[in-house]
């Protein structure tokens, strides 16, 4: 099977009216959605998402700001769609991510509660990639196949 990732836009991201320049941002590069839904999660959910992070200073933040809104949940398919995901996302402090980047377009600073509003999540590795993807999509994600295929990949 292809490469997957699980990408969300963070409540900021669903407020501020981006879900739809994200999303094109992906298809335009040429990437398959395969899982896509609006959601809003709990507490225990939130906590069991980022459950790495848990020691973090900043953990409890994190939660209250991942469930102060609809996020939108995502599986994205194609060649290294982990690492160039990341790379399409920037870095995580947005005063740091580069112009062109969702997070250096978008994002400006790090938030008051010492949790970075940064507009969107990206799996940081293919195997957190299929644990986020079963977290959020425990039915799977949806199998089909683009007919564009030979266009991108030769
Ligand atoms: P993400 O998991 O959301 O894609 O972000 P990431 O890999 O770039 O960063 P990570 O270290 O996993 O942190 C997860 C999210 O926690 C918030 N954060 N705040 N105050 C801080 O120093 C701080 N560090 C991280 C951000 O929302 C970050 O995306």
């Amino acid at each position: 099977m292809a490469e997957q990732t699980f990408i969300m836009i963070k409540p900021d991201g669903v407020q501020r009216g981006l879900v739809g320049e994200i999303i094109s941002r992906f298809e335009k590069k040429g990437f398959f959605l395969k899982g896509l839904k609006l959601i809003s999660v709990d507490r225990s959910f939130a906590e069991r998402h980022y459950s790495d992070l848990s020691a973090k200073p900043f953990f409890s933040g994190l939660v209250d700001y991942i469930i102060s809104g609809p996020v939108v949940a995502m599986v994205w398919e194609g060649k290294n769609v982990v690492t160039t995901g990341r790379k399409i996302i920037g870095a995580t402090n947005p005063a740091e991510s580069a112009p062109g980047t969702i997070r250096g377009d978008f994002a400006i600073d790090i938030g008051r509660s010492l949790c970075n509003r940064n507009v969107i999540h990206g799996s940081d590795s293919v195997e957190s990639g299929r644990k986020e993807i079963a977290l959020w999509f425990p039915e799977g994600p949806v199998a089909w196949s683009s007919s564009v295929h030979p266009w991108i990949y030769e």
